[in-house]
């Protein structure tokens, strides 16, 4: 009896170390958000009525229903909220009703400052590079305080590098990047250069030839619409790292269109040389297979089906490996990509795919200059289904589209991609 007594004791003494997460959030939003509190009364009181609807009816699924939904919300019935740092953030944004970009930041977020949620640069470049990580900690949220977000703001000045080499590596773990930073930071991805000046433009809102800091949060404020006050960075008026980085710890700062530029540049190769690194595993090339499978990150099909494709063209242990310049040609033509299929169309016209020479000659048009021969020989594997040497051009745009929207939705298992696929096999199939 004796016993029993104990291990019911141990358990819940383990379960009341895990609860506080739950009850810090709830306490610490409650502080901030007049919406969120309506929001989870108003859904204790609709899940009591479920439950005298269940009574009333006898019905079983009411009842498993209204269970089901009552585990998905938070416990506030444990606090702890002056002890508790770290908590997830799933748990955080509970039933929440944020967008699909709000969730996925929320989601990976890292830091909660005055009940805003932050992310480190090391969790956006995890997020937009889909890479996954040993460390367990990566999906805490850890709560931060003034003195620890000002050591941060030195350290983000005193890194600065003219070039902006390296904004994202030198802060890593110690700094924080806002909502509107990622919604920023992710559209720059996506951006060639023939597009820099039109986003210079939209920031430089008064045509004086630099972006000043009033204008950049203005252009982000404009951006944010209804967003929660969990993600809103007005409500702490903290200079994030990217503001800091960008115009300096006092604000004084401003971006001429060619420092602008130069931070876009350097921040794409950033994250293609993060992206490299990894799959490269060290070594200075990356495997035949490992670069099918970095191609082929958003798309819907197996690494088996891959491989299937790649081994119909190449025997074992001959796929060339592929270094960084490849890579990076590869790149170029993401940031290409709707150049890419103006000039494809053209030759599709006829319905037929494009051939080797047609394709390259499309990449020489909207890059500048054509893809070597490894580079063109590993696409054709992987994107000429039939075999009949023409690449079925739809899949690999399908493919890099996806790519290009990186960061705003999250990789191969997830389920709206997981329905996109689905749809885009259905309509094949038709
Ligand atoms: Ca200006």
């Amino acid at each position: 009896m004796s016993r029993f007594l104990i291990s019911r004791y141990s358990l819940l003494t383990n379960l009341s170390q895990f609860q506080p997460n739950n009850s810090y959030k709830f306490n610490k939003i409650h502080t901030k958000s007049t919406t969120q509190i309506l929001d989870t009364t108003s859904s204790k009181y609709t899940s009591n009525r479920l439950i005298i609807l269940a009574l009333l009816l006898g019905g079983g699924v009411t009842l498993y229903l209204y269970t089901k939904r009552e585990s998905k919300q938070p416990n506030l019935s444990t606090t702890n909220i002056h002890t508790q740092q770290t908590f997830h953030a799933n748990e955080l944004v509970g039933d929440s009703k944020l967008t699909k970009q709000e969730r996925i930041f929320a989601e990976n977020s890292t830091y909660l400052y005055q009940g805003v949620l932050y992310m480190s640069p090391a969790s956006f470049i995890r997020l937009v590079t889909q890479v996954p990580t040993l460390d367990k900690n990566a999906h805490s949220v850890n709560k931060v305080d003034t003195k620890q977000v000002n050591k941060w703001s030195d350290l983000t000045s005193s890194n600065r590098e003219r070039n902006h080499e390296g904004f994202l590596k030198n802060i890593w773990n110690d700094g924080i990047l806002s909502y509107p930073d990622y919604r920023f930071l992710v559209s720059t991805l996506a951006k060639c250069n023939h597009h820099f000046k039109i986003a210079f433009s939209i920031y430089d809102r008064d045509c004086n030839g630099c972006i000043e800091l009033s204008e950049f949060i203005q252009v982000q404020n404009s951006m944010l619409g209804n967003v929660p006050e969990l993600l809103d960075p007005r409500t702490t008026g903290v200079q994030s790292s990217l503001l800091v980085h960008l115009f300096g710890t006092d604000g004084k700062g401003t971006l001429s269109f060619d420092e602008f530029s130069t931070f876009i540049d350097a921040f794409q190769k950033e994250v293609l040389l993060y992206e490299f690194n990894v799959y490269a595993k060290g070594n200075k090339t990356i495997s035949g297979e490992d670069f099918a499978k970095l191609i082929m990150r958003y798309s819907c099909l197996s690494m088996k089906e891959i491989k299937s494709r790649l081994y119909r063209n190449y025997s074992k242990n001959a796929i060339p490996e592929f270094d960084l310049h490849q890579y990076e040609r590869f790149c170029d033509l993401l940031l290409n990509i709707e150049d890419l299929s103006t000039v494809v169309s053209i030759y599709t016209v006829d319905g037929k795919g494009v051939n080797k020479r047609e394709f390259n000659h499309a990449v020489e048009i909207c890059c500048g200059d054509k893809f070597d021969n490894n580079l063109l020989e590993i696409l054709f594997s992987i994107f000429d289904i039939k075999k009949d040497g023409f690449l079925d051009y739809q899949e690999f745009l399908d493919v890099l589209r996806r790519w290009q929207k990186r960061g705003t939705f999250v990789g191969k298992n997830n389920w709206e991609l997981f329905t996109t696929c689905f749809r885009s096999k259905v309509r094949a199939q038709k």
